[in-house]
């Protein structure tokens, strides 16, 4: 029995797809899956406080190696004790390695077999990301659940750029699975592989195949959401997903629509992330019981009901459309935290209807009735 067997238990599997419903136990707590994670790149979820956050249901949060490791440095961080010290969340926490910053954020970029050299997006400094950095960070930074330093390709990529890449990718989780063992925190955190392999349907079996051979106490789906089009996203998980261990968590990074957080969990996945709800808040876009509306237009100046009248969020409790759009027009940052909210409050409800549809075995009628009512206007 090793450390990371029962972390994770399944308790129940949805009888007309590959949906599962289970329990995560971290150091902060458990965790319901399946489950939506809010990000908070640089340590806050945006415009929120921690309070706030576990007001809307957030049961855990994603935070970013890179942009910590570049500000304020992960030794300061080491210094107030750890990431949930320094932002007073004591909830469970995942930090991303950097793998994907360091591809999507970076300028001069350089992979060699070693690592990535690269400049900073903020100020042109030279920086050298290795696997054992990313797993040094992270273990300074002290979340319950960090990530394999992996390659991430933008779409679409060539086969044998792919192949070169997942063989890049699984020679670099060998080194943080050896640096986590070695100079990590191996009982406290629990570090994920994370696949890699493009469209391509063999070499996302190599990738998982060559993961799984080391045992991590959980699996990430990577390369996705990176400029596909949503049939090939739902392709890759089909022909995926089946070859992660089945006793493991399961965690696609960066996908966050509700219609896609569905598709996944249909398939098997029991985690996810997104920027996308707290960035589009802030942009005036907010979910609604039906489908996606842009407070911020005129259409709303006069309409005194609130965001979504099926929400139970503070802002829908308290505030109405014609009062948000003002706040986001003139720039009040309250404008702002008040979508945030609603957003967030919006998805964790949803998760929360979705693992009662996958305990109840009626996760095709959930499905039918999101695509009939809300999922239409979704994007
Ligand atoms: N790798 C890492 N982080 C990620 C991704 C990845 O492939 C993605 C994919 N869109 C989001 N975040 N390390
Ligand atoms: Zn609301």
């Amino acid at each position: 029995m090793g450390r990371w067997d029962g972390w994770f238990t399944v308790e129940h599997h949805e009888v007309h797809s590959h949906a599962r419903a289970g329990r995560l136990h971290t150091p902060h707590g458990v965790v319901e899956t399946p489950v939506f994670m809010p990000v908070g790149t640089q340590a806050a979820v945006k415009t929120l406080s921690p309070h706030e956050l576990h007001q809307v249901g957030a049961q855990i949060i994603l935070s970013n190696t890179y942009h910590l490791y570049l500000r304020p440095g992960s030794q300061v961080v080491a210094e107030a004790g750890g990431l949930h010290r320094f932002m007073a969340w004591d909830r469970p926490i995942l930090t991303d390695s950097g793998g994907f910053q360091v591809f999507s954020l970076a300028a001069l970029r350089q992979v060699t077999g070693d690592g990535v050299r690269f400049r900073s997006h903020l100020d042109g400094s030279e920086h050298f990301f290795t696997p054992e950095l990313s797993m040094a960070v992270q273990r300074d930074l002290g979340a319950d659940i960090i990530m394999c330093f992996d390659e991430c390709l933008a779409y679409p990529a060539r086969r044998d750029e792919v192949e070169a890449s997942v063989e890049r990718t699984t020679r670099w989780a060998r080194r943080c699975h050896r640096a986590w063992q070695e100079d990590g925190d191996p009982d406290r955190q629990a570090l994920f592989g994370i696949v890699q392999g493009g469209a391509y349907p063999d070499l996302r079996r190599r990738s998982a195949e060559e993961l799984a051979e080391l045992d991590f106490p959980g699996y990430a789906v990577g390369g996705l959401s990176v400029g596909e089009p949503a049939g090939v996203t739902v392709a890759v998980l089909d022909v995926t997903v089946p070859l992660l261990p089945a006793g493991r968590p399961r965690y696609l990074m960066g996908v966050g629509t509700p219609d896609l957080i569905l598709e996944a969990v249909w398939r098997g996945i029991d985690m996810m992330d997104c920027v996308l709800p707290t960035r589009m808040a802030r942009h005036g876009t907010v979910y609604t019981s039906q489908g996606r509306i842009t407070v911020r237009n005129a259409a709303y100046a006069r309409d005194f009901g609130p965001l979504d009248p099926a929400c139970d969020c503070y802002a829908c409790r308290h505030f109405s459309r014609a009062y948000i759009r003002h706040l986001l027009k003139v720039n009040e940052t309250l404008g702002m935290r008040l979508t945030t909210i609603h957003n967030l409050r919006y998805l964790q409800r949803f998760m929360e209807r979705l693992r009662q549809a996958v305990r109840e075995d009626r996760l095709p009628e959930f499905r039918a009735a999101f695509y009939r009512e809300e999922g239409a206007a979704l994007g």
